[in-house]
């Protein structure tokens, strides 16, 4: 039998926020190479023009923060407000352990007014399973960095984060599904082919 899953709550008594960032703190990066090689972590994920953004759990007021139109630079997102965005959120929050989304945000500023920005994000998703003594398993999906960030390497720092995020949890396999053009990026990072296909039912667009 694995570690009982429930020492791990990072569910989150404020109701604006997805999960506890105690987890997120509790990372050790000394061995990751986001730190080794490029000396990014948590308290300093990545600097941009002299701003220093921040690595944080996805927040209900996000959606004022551009996390919709960044997320449609991964694939089409639909066109809904903040009551269907507070809904679904509301709907992850309502299932504790299962959501872990990580946004990195630029606190930049707008004509002089500081006005924070949501610039790249990867989630984590956790499932329980019978096999594997009882084990839980993760998903990596949704990751995506702006366009004007990219090359700073932020995707590694996510993926990286959410790989130590998912050990922390007791999952025995971290899993993701991309398009074949990205499949070299995610085997530098860390995954590896087993030969496992991934195949679809698609059921709208
Ligand atoms: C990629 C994403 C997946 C996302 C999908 C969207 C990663 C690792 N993979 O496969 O999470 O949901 O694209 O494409 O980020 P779709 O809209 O065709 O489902």
């Amino acid at each position: 039998m694995s570690e009982d899953p429930s020492k791990n709550d990072y569910s989150c008594s404020n109701p604006n926020i997805l999960f506890d960032d105690k987890l997120l703190r509790s990372l050790d990066y000394s061995k990751s190479p986001c730190y080794t090689k490029h000396g990014l972590s948590y308290s300093n994920p990545g600097t941009k023009d002299g701003r220093t953004l921040t690595a944080r759990p996805l927040e209900r007021g996000d959606i004022s923060k551009g996390y919709l139109p960044l997320l449609s630079q991964l694939t089409k997102v639909g066109d809904y407000g903040c009551e269907v965005f507070e809904a679904q959120f509301d709907r992850m929050r309502a299932m504790p352990g299962s959501h872990y989304i990580l946004v990195l945000e630029d606190p930049g500023c707008v004509n002089g007014m500081k006005s924070g920005r949501v610039v790249a994000s990867a989630s984590l998703i956790v499932e329980c399973k019978f096999v594997h003594g009882a084990a839980m398993r993760g998903r990596i999906e949704d990751v995506v960095v702006d366009s004007d960030f990219r090359g700073m390497h932020l995707g590694t720092f996510l993926l990286e984060t959410l790989s130590m995020c998912s050990q922390a949890l007791n999952c025995y396999k971290l899993t993701l599904d991309c398009k074949e053009a990205m499949s070299s990026y995610y085997l530098k990072v860390g995954f590896c082919n087993e030969g496992q296909c991934f195949l679809t039912q698609r059921f709208f667009d």
